[in-house]
């Protein structure tokens, strides 16, 4: 018998699309993004002990950081495709899936309308996988605010490039505010998980989320600026006055999302540079590889709690 939905639709920790009477109409749901279909594939058989989803911004990124849970939690039985792991949306090349234990490794691309497009299929596989109790995590990069390079920050509140904490999507024609309401149990725990010993700081604050990466974020490099270096540096330290410790691209949408969805979730990211500084990326590698896998680490230790392992 089915029990009765919570408060956000779910039931007995199972994820219920709030579209799901529609959906069940379907002879067949393709996640046509993923390229995975409810007819050739078996969800539940593929994915149903999933219990974490991590976003990240790109498939190789998603791809090494699968290989880190492998490693961290000691499993060794994963799928492979010869000597990487299985990627299960090899089928297309718009986003990546990686699957190691209860971890899904899932890209999704720049910015919120890319990351919608993922979010919406991964919560129907969720759904059909049977997976129960399901925490999503992003991590991700961006840029600081007045905040050593490195820095990994957990976002305590996400607002868009106008200050509103909330995701606006024009649904038939009207606008649709979706509130970006962090999982308070989900932020306390990756604070908790900087270590002593760390070589880098984790802090909480405010993160803009912009829908560009130039003008939008205030940068005088792109091919497109009309305004000066100190209107610049005004609104970067107007930002930092309201709260705000880092920016970047995707929070907003994510966490509302997974709001409304029902979903625990949380962002954590790096900062790559501090914006009052500079606002040129190098592509100096080694310094990013490293500094990657710092939010990484972080939602890793909490993945470890969760799971008992030590
Ligand atoms: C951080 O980095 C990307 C832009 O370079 C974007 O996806 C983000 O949020
Ligand atoms: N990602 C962003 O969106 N902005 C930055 O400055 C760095 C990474």
């Amino acid at each position: 018998m089915e029990s009765e939905p919570d408060s956000t639709g779910n039931r007995n920790g199972l994820v219920i699309p709030k579209n799901h009477r529609k959906l069940h109409l379907l002879k067949v749901d393709h996640l046509y993004h993923l390229a995975l279909d409810t007819e050739k594939d078996d969800l539940e058989k593929m994915f149903g002990d999933v219990r974490f989803v991590c976003f990240g911004g790109q498939p190789s990124r998603m791809e090494k950081f699968s290989a880190l849970v492998a490693r961290e939690l000691n499993i060794d039985d994963h799928e492979m495709d010869g000597d990487r792991p299985k990627n299960y949306a090899a089928g297309t090349d718009r986003y990546s899936i990686h699957k190691v234990g209860p971890v899904l490794s899932v890209s999704h691309g720049i910015g919120i309308p890319s990351l919608s497009v993922v979010f919406n299929e991964i919560i129907k596989l969720v759904h059909y996988a049977k997976c129960k109790d399901v925490e999503f995590f992003r991590i991700g990069t961006c840029g600081g605010l007045g905040l050593e390079p490195g820095t990994v920050v957990v976002t305590e509140k996400a607002v868009d490039g106008e200050m509103n904490p909330y995701y606006k999507l024009a649904v038939l024609g009207k606008p649709v505010q979706r509130l970006a309401k962090v999982d308070q149990t989900l932020l306390e725990s990756l604070l908790r998980c900087s270590e002593p010993d760390d070589d880098f700081k984790t802090v909480k604050g405010t993160t803009f989320c912009s829908d560009d990466f130039y003008e939008g974020q205030a940068r005088l490099d792109g091919a497109f600026c009309e305004y000066e270096e100190e209107d610049k540096m005004k609104f970067l330290q107007e930002l930092r006055n309201k709260g705000v410790c880092n920016i970047e691209m995707e929070s907003l949408g994510f966490l509302a999302m997974c709001h409304y969805a029902g979903v625990k979730g949380a962002v954590a990211c790096v900062t790559l540079l501090d914006r009052l500084q500079q606002d040129t990326l190098s592509c100096d590698v080694s310094m990013l590889k490293r500094w990657q896998v710092r939010p990484q680490n972080v939602v890793l230790r909490h993945i470890k709690k969760k799971l008992h392992i030590t």
